[in-house]
């Protein structure tokens, strides 16, 4: 009874409300709805272009990690120092010189779809003394070891690099002019001939990138890649806003399909954790145009990006200190000095010689 007094006392708290709800105002409140409606469907479109998506199990990796392992029958292959543990997948350890990889053992027929990794690389060293990063790719090949970051270079196909370690400190590229700030997120499509440059960073050959405080993070870290028409976008996730910021936006790449999902990691003299808790691929349902139809019935055997040229950049190297540029004036003018002397007094013996033949 006292709960029922006290809700329609309640209930006749908001009764001033109720000439909003007259016919009229209903009418308008309606058509304020669907304008709004269309408005925010207009630009969901605009955003993603999707009608829905669905998990797919079999291009996934995640907890409990049943169907990985060494052996053939397995899902997903381990390699190296990657092992399972209830919480993640260790594709190595904080120790020197490790290699670890997980690779999935179907190749990729999706034609649109959307990839969420979960990780974490965290570890013991300071800042700048921990090493070397994670990749994510979807290439031709797949088991191999190598120096990209634990798979092989001239790879086929895309690679995604959370790059942790500044191998090129003091390079600037001429497109930004400013210094790259690590941990640095990356993406770069490999033709099969095309080298990844560790000291400079792959700078020559990245398609884009953004920085990003992934190490040890006290937030879940999450990277969203996402391939529709030709396009690649890559986001994150790793200030724990729950929203997805931009980090590249490629159009124009093109991918053939058949190609393997895999994460892998190396460390060298410096090192990390760094571990895998989930790999989510969605495929998504995307409606084409007759003439996109069109388009995407060209076959594709060796991945590229139209425009090539827009991500070519310069690497140019960081200029001297006033305290450099000081000592080699310096050196340069002790040098040109001695040089002086040393011709003067060749110039002075042959002036006498030549005299002395005189007489
Ligand atoms: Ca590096």
């Amino acid at each position: 009874m006292v709960a029922g007094v006290t809700n329609l006392d309640g209930f006749r708290s908001f009764w001033f409300l109720w000439p909003m709800f007259r016919f009229k105002n209903t009418r308008e409140l309606t058509c304020l709805f669907v304008a709004a409606c269309v408005l925010m469907s207009q630009s969901a479109a605009d955003e993603q272009e999707f009608i829905g998506d669905f998990l797919k199990r079999e291009y996934s990796l995640m907890k409990p990690y049943r169907g990985l392992g060494f052996s053939t029958s397995s899902q997903w292959h381990l390699m190296g120092t990657a092992m399972i543990t209830p919480d993640h997948v260790r594709l190595t350890p904080d120790l020197q010189s490790r290699q670890g990889a997980v690779w999935s053992r179907m190749p990729l027929l999706v034609r649109d779809w959307e990839l969420q990794v979960h990780f974490k690389i965290h570890g013991v060293g300071k800042k700048n003394l921990n090493g070397d990063g994670m990749a994510f790719w979807l290439t031709k090949d797949r088991m191999q070891n190598g120096p990209v970051f634990g798979n092989m270079n001239q790879f086929t196909g895309l690679g995604i690099f959370v790059d942790t370690y500044p191998n090129s400190e003091h390079s600037l590229d001429t497109k930004s002019g400013t210094q790259r700030i690590f941990p640095y997120v990356s993406v770069m499509l490999g033709n099969g001939s095309l080298s990844y440059d560790q000291d400079y960073d792959g700078r020559h050959t990245d398609l884009g990138g953004c920085t990003a405080a992934i190490r040890n993070s006290i937030y879940d870290t999450f990277l969203l890649l996402r391939y529709s028409k030709n396009r690649l976008t890559l986001r994150l996730d790793v200030d724990g806003s729950q929203e997805w910021k931009d980090c590249a936006d490629i159009t124009g790449l093109r991918l053939p399909s058949g190609f393997f999902f895999g994460a892998s990691s190396a460390t060298g003299d410096l090192s990390d954790n760094h571990d895998l808790i989930s790999m989510k691929l969605y495929q998504l349902t995307v409606e084409r145009t007759p003439e996109e139809e069109e388009e995407d019935k060209e076959e594709i055997t060796i991945p590229r990006v139209d425009n090539m040229e827009q991500f070519q950049v310069e690497i140019q190297e960081e200029g001297m200190s006033g305290v450099q540029l000081f000592i080699t004036v310096l050196f340069s003018a002790v040098g040109l000095g001695v040089l002086a002397v040393v011709a003067l007094a060749v110039y002075g013996r042959w002036k006498g010689n030549r005299r002395k033949r005189f007489y």
